[in-house]
């Protein structure tokens, strides 16, 4: 077996570059859409032209939550695997597939989404209907992502065929662990898709049995979010840690978390389902404890992430019980932007933690307190990761320098960031625990009192969104800049090394086996009885409903 070159050759730069402009053009549409929900509900705006509320909250929750992310993930996942385990012209041509398929698939949704033929939300629960293309461009985006898993596993295999003995790179193994997480959950979402929605949207099957579609769909649906978090991880972990001029703090147990995510990310989407009727409450208990385990592999990030920065700051001679956290780089936008993002997963995973706490569960479900929650973790610590790694992956790519005066535009875009969300999503908390609910048109309901307790947040979120999209065009402007007229140079791909004095990492973690077949057994236990049983108790299935 030949092995492939290391590095990032202009061909690879092209593929990254091409997925990276799909996430950039989504950044802006979908920031749009979410300003003018926010105007909308505030009550400043009615939309022209018969667009409705839901059509813009699907476009800006498709595009964003589901468009831009995956589009930067992979695109990422692809530069980091030719960087460290190398990509073979073969596979470089199956990764171009891999894009094509998924943008066809892309354009092929969006387009019903903005003839307001599949107003759907991103969850696309059924009995709402959407137009069939929107249920084939969905399938295309997952059978395309599927191409990019393949791409990656095969990537990592020939690297390991000609390093026996070795273990595998900490980014690479990072990657596989990602899209094997993904490939075992978007099997379920693509069972939903290409078993009930599609024969349903084609009047091929009547009724459509609504609790198995959001069964599959959570299946999904929270392993989703790891899929999202794990590429920030990665760069927390392995390249953060270069950039402040310290060392990886463990390489074990990065790779351990990583284990932990694929084991614990998918037997628990009952907690999007805790006031779902037809589910047994034992089958809820379960999976609730489970949710309470994969918050362990964050809990680790968090004390390894801590770890790190002090001891490079005590390494860099600083003392006291905090000195150390002085030496870090502020300035430098390639961390600033992270670190706010780490800053804000503090509020926003014990956000999470509530959730999950099945009584507490009932007091925000449904309410705009969700909302709040979701735009602190994907929106802000994994966008702000995102933007982090954009700023050198980008100029690294196109052959450009990030000078100072767009590291300094990359902070004030971090500080309108970290400002708007904090006005928008902590009104959001705030009015969602005060009962106002989330995916609605409108606010005042018919002017009934508690409803007048919500208007002053929803103008607070108007503000804060406000904000947020002059961030937007601020990352726009950004990304413009880096990828055509920044002055030419070269930007480092930062990679962190181990400490020289580093423990051997427990060969066991990378037991592919034994980690896939653990995660099948917890989802064949978490899942099989309470879906046969939904299955075999379902109420009559239900007709399309359609705006
Ligand atoms: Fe969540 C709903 C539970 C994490 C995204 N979540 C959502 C939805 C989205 C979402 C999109 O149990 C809405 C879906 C919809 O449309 O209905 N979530 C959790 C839990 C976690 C969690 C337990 N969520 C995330 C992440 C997301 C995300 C990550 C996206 C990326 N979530 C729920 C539940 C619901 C839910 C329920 C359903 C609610 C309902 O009823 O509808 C955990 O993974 C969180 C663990 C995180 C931590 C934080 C660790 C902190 C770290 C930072 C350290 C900081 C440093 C900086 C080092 C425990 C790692 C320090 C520096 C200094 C200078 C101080
Ligand atoms: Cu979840």
């Amino acid at each position: 077996m030949i092995a492939t070159k290391l590095g990032i050759s202009k061909s690879d730069s092209k593929l990254t570059m091409a997925f990276i402009y799909v996430a950039f053009i989504s950044l802006f549409i979908g920031g749009l859409m979410g300003l003018l929900q926010t105007l909308v509900r505030s009550g400043s705006l009615s939309l022209p032209w018969g667009i409705t509320y839901y059509q813009v909250l699907t476009v800006h929750g498709v595009i964003l939550g589901l468009v831009l992310t995956t589009f930067f993930i992979i695109g990422f996942q692809y530069a980091l695997m030719a960087k460290t385990v190398g990509i073979s012209k073969k596979q470089r041509l199956y990764a171009w597939l891999s894009f094509i398929v998924m943008l066809i698939g892309t354009v092929m949704a969006a387009v019903m989404v903005l003839l307001g033929k599949a107003s759907v939300l991103y969850t696309f629960y059924a009995p709402l209907q959407a137009h069939p293309i929107f249920y084939f461009g969905l399938a295309l985006v997952i059978i395309g992502s599927w191409i990019a898993c393949f791409v990656n596993f095969r990537q990592l295999y020939v690297w390991k065929k000609t390093h026996k003995d070795e273990k595998s790179p900490l980014l690479a193994f990072m990657v596989v662990i990602n899209m094997v997480l993904w490939f075992i959950a978007t099997l379920g979402v693509a069972a939903a898709v290409i078993v009930q929605f599609i024969p349903w949207s084609l009047g091929y099957a009547e009724t459509i049995n609504v609790l198995v579609s959001r069964t599959l769909f959570w299946y999904f649906g929270h392993p989703l979010v790891y899929f999202w978090l794990l590429p920030a991880y990665m760069a927390w972990y392995a390249i953060i840690p270069k950039i402040i001029g310290g060392k990886i703090f463990s390489d074990s147990l990065a790779r351990l978390s990583f284990v932990l995510f694929l084991l614990f990310s998918i037997p628990v989407g009952f907690h999007h389902q805790l006031t779902e009727p037809g589910i047994d409450p034992t089958w809820k208990f379960i999976q609730v404890v489970l949710t309470f385990m994969v918050i362990i592999p964050s809990l680790m990030t968090a004390f390894s992430m801590f770890a790190m920065f002090e001891i490079t700051g005590r390494r860099k001679g600083f003392r006291g019980l905090f000195g150390w956290f002085k030496h870090l780089p502020w300035k430098d936008v390639r961390f600033f932007a992270p670190m706010v993002g780490m800053l804000a997963f503090i509020p926003a995973g014990t956000g999470g933690i509530i959730n999950a706490s099945h009584q507490l569960n009932n007091v925000i479900h449904n309410t705009m307190w969700v909302t709040g929650h979701f735009h602190l973790t994907v929106a802000t610590t994994v966008l702000l990761t995102f933007f982090g790694i954009s700023y050198w992956l980008i100029p690294h790519l196109t052959g450009r320098k990030l000078t100072k005066k767009i590291n300094n535009l990359g902070l004030i875009q971090t500080v309108i960031w970290a400002v708007g969300m904090t006005i928008m999503s902590g009104s959001m908390h705030i009015s969602g625990l005060l009962g106002a609910p989330r995916r609605s048109a409108f606010s005042e309901y018919g002017g009934t009192a508690q409803a007048s307790d919500w208007i002053g947040y929803q103008i607070a979120q108007a503000v804060g969104g406000t904000i947020l999209f002059i961030g937007i065009l601020l990352m726009v402007y950004i990304f413009l800049q880096l990828t055509f007229f920044a002055p030419k140079g070269q930007e480092e791909f930062p990679i962190a090394e181990e400490e020289v004095n580093a423990q051997p990492t427990p060969l066991f973690l990378e037991n592919w086996k034994l980690w896939i077949g653990i995660t099948i057994g917890l989802i064949l236990f978490a899942y099989t009885i309470p879906f046969i049983d939904i299955i075999l108790h379902a109420p009559t299935g239900s007709e399309p409903f359609a705006w």
